[in-house]
């Protein structure tokens, strides 16, 4: 930022100082157009000033250029930081937020008693806001949503805003001649839910180096460089997020993609198993002396280690590193002693390949809406563009009657709805369509649809969706009620919580993992980016006691239906193989299970 604009902030800060305190508003007014005028001004204020130019501008009078001076001088202006005194610091940072002007955070401090940020986020993430003048639902949504996304972008931000801005650099990199492979690593390789920064290797020939840096430069959404050398260029974008970029040559591809993917504690335990075989590793290779023994390509490093390659998204030094060399123990026929704990579970059955869940493992989706709740698409749309995606079969779930503010059905408005789901369901050839529905949990663990109503569903989601910060002893017996319930087939999203947003339900997870194996329910990964519920670490230990998982989009139109590659990532950082979710399975397994657990044969 220039001295011109710094100052200009420090007008329209003023400007807002007194709107909040109620001064004349062409008092007002007129500060906001001095800060406009210097903002505008086409010289830096320091040498019109020093030419004793400042006067002969037009628009600034002589107590403005008395302000400017005193900042050149001192660096501040103190009738403004007078005028800052009075009024709260917290109501000030309020306007930070988009969608909250002076007005906004004069009624919350005035009328509601607000003074800083936190307190205002806690009102709405709890639903405590007092009733206020214009001040509903929707505002308090939007209020809360920017809040968020500015918390997000101070720190970590989320990986469904993180994934497509990569993809989007490495389209634009791969296309620069003597490029030869381009991939986002570091955490977003691994698949995390959220993102500090982007890392992105690129293979190419050195002469490339100028073309790639000058193609990142030029990418749309790139801010200004933060640093550069010759085989390396970090970049800000426009939305204040960091993209480190490195470039190596194809022999030192492998050890490049390892490194640079991590996680840190998985390198730092790979670097140790290095040296005990008297090896080196580091980005550029595994070497014996100054020979390299690896480096060319992943695999090529781990198994040069005596280790089985594993996906990304396990590599946390999670009990990863123990699998991988029992694995490749496996593959080369030597017996194998399984002595960790957390692969007990895994005991019998350790792979010589790990089977990586893919996207085209999922043969359904099974928690969607329509417009008869809250969604924006009509049945037909929705049915049709999960036919598009080569789905086997596809549930509509739409709110139950508690969820008053996303059009909930009522009963009678229920059974119409599921009779139109069939009848939409007999034009379309090919897929299995499920009327289902997502009932709410309610407080209690009672559901919002009595028995007799949820066995004329093809497919339950039960799901939490208010009083979502209770006690964790009332949310375990909350959830482990529902998931006893055998018309209940998927718990979705069991923790309600947000991403950066909402901490959510915190039950005994354990217990109610334990709960879902007896009674045979499913857990729901929400893949929404913002939800991923159950989260990584949960689903894993679902996985470990067989409880099977159910990953699902919630789209609420028909382009959410991407989203499911958020809940592989998820479930593949929670170790699951795609016989442990039920929606790879064919319906007809599914629908059997289904049919056991109602007529009580169900066995686990
Ligand atoms: P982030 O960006 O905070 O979401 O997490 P990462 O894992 O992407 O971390 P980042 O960007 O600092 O570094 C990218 C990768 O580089 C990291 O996953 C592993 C590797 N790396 C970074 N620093 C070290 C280090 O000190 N030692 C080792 N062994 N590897 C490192
Ligand atoms: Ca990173
Ligand atoms: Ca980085
Ligand atoms: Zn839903």
């Amino acid at each position: 930022m220039s001295r011109n604009q710094d100052i200009a902030e420090l007008f329209n800060r003023a400007a807002d100082v007194m709107a909040l305190l109620e001064e004349n508003s062409f008092r007002v007014l007129g500060t906001r157009k001095v800060a406009r005028i210097i903002e505008d001004l086409p010289e830096d204020v320091k040498t019109l000033q020093d030419q004793n130019r400042l006067e002969q501008t037009p628009g600034i009078g002589k107590s403005t250029v008395d302000k400017i001076s005193e900042f050149l001088r001192t660096g501040h202006i103190s009738e403004f930081e007078e005028l800052a005194g009075r009024v709260p610091a917290g109501v000030l940072e309020m306007l930070a937020i988009s969608s909250v002007g002076v007005k906004t955070a004069h009624q919350l401090w005035k009328e509601a008693g607000i003074t800083s940020v936190a307190e205002l986020k806690k009102h709405l993430v709890e639903g405590t806001m007092p009733k206020l003048k214009g001040f509903g639902e929707k505002k308090q949504l939007k209020i809360r949503q920017n809040m968020e996304f500015m918390e997000e972008a101070g720190k970590r931000i989320g990986i469904g805003w993180a994934l497509p801005l990569a993809e989007a650099y490495c389209d634009t990199v791969a296309k620069v001649t003597g490029v030869s492979q381009v991939q986002y690593c570091g955490s977003l390789r691994r698949g995390k839910e959220t993102i500090g920064d982007i890392d992105i290797l690129v293979c190419s020939e050195a002469e490339a180096v100028p073309t790639i840096t000058a193609a990142i430069l030029a990418h749309e959404q790139t801010q200004q460089t933060v640093g550069a050398g010759e085989t390396k260029i970090s970049i800000r974008t426009r939305a204040g997020l960091q993209v480190d970029f490195r470039i190596v040559a194809a022999q030192h591809w492998g050890a490049a993609l390892q490194y640079f993917t991590g996680s840190k504690e998985h390198n730092v335990r790979l670097r140790e198993l290095a040296i005990k075989r008297g090896l080196k590793l580091n980005e550029w290779g595994l070497f014996r002396d100054q020979q390299s023994v690896a480096g060319e390509n992943e695999p090529g490093i781990y198994t040069a280690l005596e280790l089985a390659w594993l996906p990304p998204e396990m590599r946390e030094d999670r009990g990863e590193i123990e699998l991988a060399g029992l694995m490749y123990k496996r593959l080369r026929g030597e017996s194998i002693k399984v002595t960790d704990s957390r692969l007990e579970y895994l005991a019998r059955d350790i792979p010589a390949l790990w089977p990586v869940l893919q996207l085209s493992d999922m043969r359904g989706d099974l928690h969607s809406h329509t417009t008869a709740s809250d969604g924006h698409c009509s049945i037909d749309d929705m049915i049709a563009e999960a036919k598009r995606r080569g789905y086997e079969y596809f549930a509509i779930t739409d709110h139950s009657k508690s969820q008053v503010q996303a059009n909930g059905l009522r009963v009678d408005r229920l059974m119409e709805h599921i009779k139109a789901i069939h009848a939409a369901a007999a034009k379309v050839k090919g897929i299995t369509i499920l009327a289902g529905s997502e009932v709410d949990i309610l407080a209690d663990g009672s559901l919002d649809y009595p028995d007799e109503v949820l066995q004329q569903l093809d497919w339950v989601v039960a799901s939490p969706h208010s009083a979502l910060s209770q006690e964790s002893e009332a949310a375990t017996a909350r959830l482990i009620r529902a998931a006893a319930n055998p018309l209940v087939d998927v718990i979705g999203h069991p923790t309600g919580r947000l991403v950066g947003g909402r901490r959510g339900l915190e039950p005994n997870m354990k217990a109610v993992i334990m709960a879902a194996a007896r009674s045979g329910v499913a857990l729901e990964i929400n893949s929404h980016d913002l939800r991923l519920d159950l989260r990584d670490i949960h689903a894993r230990m679902a996985v470990e006691a067989a409880v099977p998982l159910c990953i699902n989009t919630d789209a609420h139109q028909r382009e959410d239906m991407d989203k499911m590659i958020y809940g592989i990532l998820t479930a593949r950082r929670a170790w699951a193989q795609p016989g442990n979710v039920i929606n790879t399975w064919p319906w007809d397994m599914i629908r059997r299970r289904q049919e056991s657990r109602r007529n009580g044969s169900f066995e686990g």
